[in-house]
């Protein structure tokens, strides 16, 4: 396949950032040591069978207790940052800010020192997925309190490591977790609320992540020197034909515009306001189901960003659809386009990624010019296996393709992108399809106690990009010098 791609022979920046990411629900384990309160993926794969092969994060990589371990993976890999997130309820195991716990805060605080130590810049999630279960018990994201709870979490986040951490990400992918949490109801919490609850939630999420915003910059920066802002994600959607445009754009604007237009450009994108407000009309709601923000809101949260943090995939083709029937509500109605894959794009063990590499560039590109051209880091990106490595040349090939038109948006397109993540450090606990789809540049072990983690084939490839920031063989500098690597 490779053939089929020229690949970018410049360099990467100096200063560039390459790193990989993991999450705490996936990774960690030791789900109630040391104090760790419950959190809502703890309920849902204690009490349903709704995982594909019955597993739990109970254990996961067992990074509670192999971090150092981790660390020094990270060391001989040469990443220069390391993405990863704050369990919630292992540092306040109420979610409310009443009490802290002690052995929480620490682990935390030693794994930063060691990064730090090591040379590496931690880039902290605070929030990735894992709701505590008396936060969601008390509303959740429905409600509009957890954007009280959330700002003292972060806070607290601020207080405790804030003098070592340069980039904070207050969530990561609100859209998974309101459209699939309470939309569709296929990810935890599991609530089934179409056209409804999804939208209530990413009003609360926009909320909490600009209070979040505000008392970062207002409380700890001057004294901090960091940034902060979200990871937002997307595929790309690529028309079928120029008259499908329009289409592919209201999808993008309905995934990807719906938390960055208010964020980077102020309110809810029109094209989701005319939508959604005529189609509740039609189904007999008297107000649209879409909320509305006041101009103060609007104000308040537009601009809660110092940079954008971005996890793109793959990507699908868009057709224009007939209007969907007026009928129960549902945000794809809402939404109204028909999406596909095609059949020869090359295939992952995720159903969802193809290899699609030119949409990476598309992407950067549109992002560039809809949001007034913010500072990008790409924070997360990656391939699927499931359990066969083999030769590992498809995972190659992504990461070889991948980078190749991140270098293009960067050198050809001028979009600013300053870093680069790989999904994941280790294969882990992936959410509903729990460990039957494998996305670590390490393979693990998930049969033995030890969790022994094996390097797989494409981990020389990024160690080789890393080290030479260079994705051929041979590479030629900004001012055309051939051999840097
Ligand atoms: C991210 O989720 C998460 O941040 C991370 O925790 C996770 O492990 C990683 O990526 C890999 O999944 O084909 O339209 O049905 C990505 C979330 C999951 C969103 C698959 C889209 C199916 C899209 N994506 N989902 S669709």
């Amino acid at each position: 396949y490779i053939d089929n791609y020229v690949i970018n022979n410049h360099t990467f920046p100096e200063g560039f950032l390459f790193g990989t990411a993991t999450s705490a629900y996936q990774i960690e384990g030791g789900w109630d040591e040391d104090g760790k309160g419950e959190n809502i993926w703890d309920t849902l794969t204690h009490t349903t069978d709704l995982i594909k092969d019955h597993s739990t994060g109970d254990i996961a990589c067992d990074s509670y207790h192999k971090w150092k371990e981790d660390i020094a993976l990270l060391k001989d890999l040469g990443v220069n940052h390391y993405r990863f997130s704050l369990s919630w309820s292992r540092i306040l195991p109420s979610g409310f800010a009443n009490h802290i716990n002690t052995a929480g805060v620490l682990y935390y605080k030693n794994i930063i020192a060691a990064l730090k130590e090591a040379g590496i810049e931690p880039i902290v999630t605070i929030f990735h997925w894992d709701t505590p279960q008396p936060i969601h018990d008390a509303g959740g994201w429905a409600s509009e309190f957890v954007v009280d709870w959330f700002a003292d979490f972060a806070r607290i986040c601020f207080e405790l490591y804030g003098n070592d951490v340069k980039y904070w990400l207050t969530f990561n992918e609100p859209k998974q977790i309101c459209h699939e949490g309470y939309g569709s109801g296929v990810k935890a919490p599991a609530i089934h609320s179409p056209g409804v609850g999804e939208y209530l939630c990413t009003h609360n999420f926009l909320k909490a992540h600009a209070r979040a915003w505000h008392i970062y910059d207002e409380e700890f920066r001057s004294k901090q020197n960091g940034s902060i802002s979200l990871v937002i994600d997307t595929p790309w959607y690529e028309p079928e034909t120029p008259e499908d445009e329009e289409a592919a754009e209201r999808k993008r604007q309905f995934v990807f515009g719906w938390y960055a237009n208010p964020i980077f450009n102020g309110d809810y994108p029109e094209i989701m306001k005319t939508r959604i407000a005529n189609r509740s009309k039609l189904e007999g709601f008297e107000e649209s189901r879409l909320p509305v923000f006041t101009d103060a809101e609007i104000d308040y949260i537009k601009g809660t960003y110092d940079f954008l943090g971005l996890n793109s995939y793959s990507s699908y083709m868009v057709k224009t659809d007939p209007e969907p029937e007026i009928g129960d509500p549902s945000w794809d109605d809402d939404t109204g386009v028909y999406e596909y894959q095609k059949e020869d794009w090359i295939p992952s063990a995720s159903d969802w990624v193809k290899v699609t590499p030119w949409g990476m560039r598309k992407l950067l590109a549109w992002i560039k010019k809809t949001y007034n051209d913010p500072a990008i880091i790409i924070t997360e990106n990656g391939f699927t296996d499931n359990g066969t490595v083999g030769t590992d040349e498809n995972r190659i090939l992504y990461y070889k393709t991948y980078l190749s038109n991140v270098l293009d948006a960067i050198i050809e397109d001028k979009v600013n992108v300053f870093g680069y993540t790989v999904w994941s450090l280790l294969d882990n606990m992936e959410w509903m399809v729990g460990y039957t789809e494998k996305f670590g540049l390490y393979h693990v072990d998930f049969s033995s106690p030890n969790r022994t983690r094996t390097p797989k084939p494409a981990l020389d490839y990024y160690k080789s990009v890393i080290k030479t920031h260079c994705l051929v063989e041979k590479c030629e500098d900004e001012k055309g010098r051939y051999g840097i690597a």
